[in-house]
């Protein structure tokens, strides 16, 4: 048997893509037909390279983000022929507990996986949980080896020194903004991160000449800096295992990234119902005559491959039997693990301190992150112009120079991959705290947060990426525009998995925020730009173990005629206009969107009768809409009056003052609003 020093263990890498043949074949010819398997991806043909690769990651620290093609990759990181049979046919007991497809994976490390028999007990590649959205992998692996280097340096955990990340992708993904965000993450930071690209020549039916002029990505990259690339043949038993080597060896010692551009044939369809009509007969013929299977046995002519494929065949058949009779997942457990558990509300946290300066919103936001900060070495804060500038808001202004530029650091101008990043880095154990410029200028990273919010509940609750990305909304005191006024809350509010605050003083920043940096779940916290440097939002600063637990709104006064709901900016308007109906109108400030106070404005417009919901996001579909849904399903009987919502009409904020203040709600049209409803 051919034996070289870097040379794997061949029996091993054998029975590894046998396994993964016959699951393939199984899958294609017995449980897709059958409709067990709703959806099929067959590996054949990139058995080989993932495998090997796998096989490499022998670092504890290690992580990969894999897509719906990495099932070989999986198999040899650890994850058992039952758990891929369960999977597919999405039954209790498989990774996701059946919420994701099967072959969208995620796989906290192994304490026993494949590998080297070093190994053992250490634990193997951790898989991070994946995306169906092609191009999403990238960015949370540069996060990854993002914290690798922060573990190392910043914290002095040296056990992660030498630990990589890799990110596996075909060549139709590297058109996806994602990879190029990563890319040039990766080679401008000179961070430990593989870039495993399978080129298989087709992106479902679209040949490469469309994904890359020339169709050969590699070339066209020979002249990024600070990247090193490696071409190879993925299916060749002689070139893959030493360009793999080299790869990883190259991110290892530190050298930075690299891109390892490996040729593979698609020997199925893209999926199983893909006939593949768009291939000749000439092309189908060249991928099978590369079949890495046929050239692995070629390539270990002494190897007993007849036993070899009975053991296999064998052990597969008792995993399908047993699998078989694995139950559904329990109907119940649908809406489980969307948030954390709440911990115990052990009692009430304590009260603000009252008394004192009068602080900024702003100033509030960064005393807060300070103090957490000093608090949690974990925490990092980073985004465009946070570091040297401070934000082009001010509010992580001289942090760089008090906690170093490994904890507040400027990042390339790409929200995807700064939230990417925050993504990867969470789930690394850091406590990211990224700054989107503006709420319009996070649209670039609209996937990565998505993805974010189901991390918990894909991976039914084995993974999740608590951070908390603070936003600056909302109109300026004397300025507005289409670009950087947006507040958009109704958006997030529909975006699963994220808790979302709002707050309308600098109190409730510091007591939000805090509870946002020690929760355990991804937060967006909304800076309303009008409220920053501005007289009705100073509060004394309420103390450095002041928490606001999320979904208690603010009464902020009471009465008993009418109840006007509202947030943000808008509350001190409403204030402002109640002034003339005091007792009569009672002004509650949800302070959190996500969640809200239901039972709070419930209570409160069961003891008036009428309520009124203000806000700044455009009124269709806005959240009051959401909040009118709700009383007029459960409080319908106790209204005296219709309920009303004053918002943005349907149009963006403008630049002319004129324009703008006729958009938003002001403090006269809400007085006559609410005398009009207390008369009726
Ligand atoms: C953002 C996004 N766009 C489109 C798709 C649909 N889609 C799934 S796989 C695929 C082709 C990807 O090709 P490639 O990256 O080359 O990987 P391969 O399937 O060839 O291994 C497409 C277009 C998707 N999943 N996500």
């Amino acid at each position: 048997m051919p034996k070289k020093s870097s040379s794997p263990n061949w029996t091993q890498v054998a029975r590894l893509l046998l396994t993964s043949r016959l699951l393939d074949e199984l899958e294609e010819r017995e449980l897709a037909p059958a409709g067990k398997v709703p959806y099929q991806f067959s590996a054949k043909g990139h058995e080989l390279s993932q495998i090997l690769l796998a096989l490499q990651l022998t670092h504890p620290h290690d992580a990969a983000t894999v897509y719906y093609r990495s099932r070989p990759f999986m198999l040899a990181a650890g994850l058992t022929v039952k758990e891929a049979i369960a999977a597919g046919m999405a039954k209790s007991g498989s990774p996701s507990e059946g919420r994701d497809v099967g072959v969208v994976f995620s796989m906290r490390s192994k304490p026993n996986p494949p590998g080297p028999p070093s190994l053992k007990g250490k634990g193997g590649v951790s898989v991070l949980p994946s995306s169906g959205d092609v191009g999403a992998q990238y960015t949370p692996a540069a996060g990854w080896a993002q914290a690798v280097q922060y573990h190392r340096d910043a914290m002095g955990e040296k056990e992660w020194d030498k630990a990589i990340a890799v990110a596996h992708g075909g060549e139709g993904s590297i058109a996806a903004n994602g990879f190029w965000a990563a890319l040039n993450i990766a080679s401008t930071r000179k961070i430990p991160m593989l870039f495993f690209i399978e080129d298989n020549a087709f992106a479902i039916s679209v040949r490469s000449h469309l994904q890359t002029p020339g169709a050969d990505l590699s070339s066209n990259l020979r002249g990024f800096k600070h990247l090193c690339i490696i071409d190879g043949d993925g299916a060749d038993p002689e070139d893959a295992p030493q360009k793999i080597a080299e790869a990883v060896a190259h991110v290892r010692a530190g050298k930075g990234p690299c891109l390892l551009h490996l040729r593979v044939p698609r020997i199925m369809g893209h999926t199983f119902i893909d006939d593949q009509s768009y291939k000749t007969e000439n092309e189908k013929r060249n991928e099978a005559k590369r079949d890495p299977l046929t050239r692995l046995q070629k390539f270990l002519p002494d190897l007993d491959w007849t036993s070899l494929e009975r053991d296999v065949a064998a052990e597969v058949r008792a995993a399908l039997d047993e699998v078989a009779s694995w139950p559904d997942p329990e109907p119940r457990s649908v809406t489980d693990n969307l948030f954390a558990a709440v911990v115990g509300a052990d009692g009430r946290p304590p009260l603000p301190e009252t008394s004192g300066t009068r602080i900024n919103l702003i100033d509030a936001v960064r005393r807060t992150l300070e103090a957490e900060m000093t608090r949690d070495p974990r925490l990092v804060v980073f985004g465009e112009d946070v570091g040297a500038k401070g934000g082009v808001h001010g509010a992580t202004a001289h942090m760089q120079e008090k906690f170093g530029d490994a904890r507040v650091f400027d990042t390339s101008l790409s929200e995807e991959g700064i939230i990417g990043s925050a993504v990867g880095m969470s789930l690394a154990g850091l406590r990211p705290v990224p700054e989107i410029q503006f709420r319009k200028y996070a649209d670039p990273a609209t996937e990565q947060i998505n993805d974010a919010g189901t991390i918990r509940w894909r991976t039914a609750g084995k993974f999740c990426a608590p951070m908390v990305v603070r936003i600056p909304v909302g109109f300026g005191k004397k300025i507005g525009d289409p670009w950087h006024s947006v507040t958009g809350e109704a958006i997030y509010a529909h975006t699963l998995g994220w808790r979302l605050a709002f707050p309308s003083n600098a109190a409730d920043a510091v007591g939000l925020l805090r509870e946002a940096l020690r929760g355990e779940d991804p937060t967006i916290f909304f800076e309303h730009r009008a409220l920053l440097d501005t007289a009705i939002a100073r509060r004394p600063y309420p103390g450095d173990e002041y928490v606001l637990r999320f979904g208690e709104a603010a009464t902020l006064a009471e009465g008993d005629a009418l109840t006007v709901v509202t947030w943000g900016a808008m509350t001190h308007r409403v204030a402002e206009a109640a002034q003339t109906s005091a007792g009569r109108v009672e002004i509650l400030d949800l302070r959190t969107i996500v969640p809200w106070d239901k039972s709070r404005v419930l209570e409160s417009v069961r003891k008036t009768g009428k309520c009124l919901i203000v806000h700044e996001d455009a009124l269709t579909g806005g959240f009051g809409a959401e909040i009118a849904a709700v009383i007029a399903e459960e409080a319908f009987t106790d209204l005296d009056a219709p309920l009303a919502r004053m918002a943005v009409p349907d149009v963006p904020i403008p630049y002319n003052m004129g324009l703008m203040n006729a958009a938003l709600p002001q403090v006269a049209d809400i007085e006559r609003k609410i005398q009009s409803l207390l008369a009726f």
